[in-house]
């Protein structure tokens, strides 16, 4: 099979979650790196017209928007299987990669993520605390929604890993360095445990910020 050109900027946690499902199922890809901005203007924007990280492009086939990009893989190679057969648990995979889309990025990650670890490694800032403390509120309602949508685990949707896990786990990888973490964790073990265990799998470990950003040193 002919690789699949990944477009992305080291560090991006949606276009990890492309990564690591690439490793997961043990498809060729290329990474074709971005600096930051560049994504804003052409050529990307001809691909991505919402200038947004990732995008793919297989067989002159582009495409963008993580969710779709992750469906394709799965389905372009089946095995290892991704979504799993029982109506229920795919419902639930489904439900997850919306609750990560709508809720844990947008006003947890972007900011908690963004401000404890974004901003300082690109920019040298410093965290805004308050933006931080204000966006608290909403990081406990969503840790407390995925503590319980996860139960007794070990994955999110069904006993074995799936798109699902390796949406949220870049995400909340970024949480998992903060000093936010404990906090929101503290009672919700599952999380906590499940996150030992993403972050110990080949394809997260391959797709570090510090290893993207070798291999885009090298593209
Ligand atoms: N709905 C998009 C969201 C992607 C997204 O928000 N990516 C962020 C960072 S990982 C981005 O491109 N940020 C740069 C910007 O907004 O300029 C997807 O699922 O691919």
């Amino acid at each position: 099979m002919s690789p699949i050109a990944v477009y992305s900027i080291p560090g991006s946690p949606y276009g990890r979650a492309v990564l690591a499902t690439l490793e997961e199922k043990q498809l060729p890809y290329r990474l074709c790196p971005l600096t930051p901005g560049a994504h804003r203007s052409e050529p990307y924007v001809l691909i991505h017209p919402f200038a947004k990280i990732p995008a793919i492009e297989h067989d002159g086939f582009k495409l963008y928007e993580t969710q779709a990009i992750l469906r394709y893989l799965d389905r372009l190679k089946p095995l290892p299987a991704l979504a799993p057969a029982d109506l229920h648990d795919l419902a639930r995979m489904d439900q997850i990669m919306n609750i990560n889309d709508c809720y844990l990025f947008q006003g947890v990650g972007d900011v908690i993520g963004f401000e404890r670890v974004v901003a300082p490694r690109l920019m040298g800032a410093t965290p805004d605390e308050a933006a931080i403390a204000a966006a608290m509120p909403k990081a406990h309602r969503v840790f407390a929604e995925l503590s319980r949508l996860m139960g007794d685990g070990p994955f999110f949707a069904g006993q074995s890993v799936s798109l699902a896990d390796l949406m949220l786990a870049p995400h909340m990888e970024f949480l998992f360095q903060t000093p936010e973490w404990h906090v929101l964790t503290a009672q919700r073990h599952n999380i906590a445990n499940w996150m030992e265990r993403m972050n110990e799998r080949p394809s997260m470990i391959a797709t570090t910020w510090t290893r993207v950003a070798e291999l885009a040193k090298a593209a």
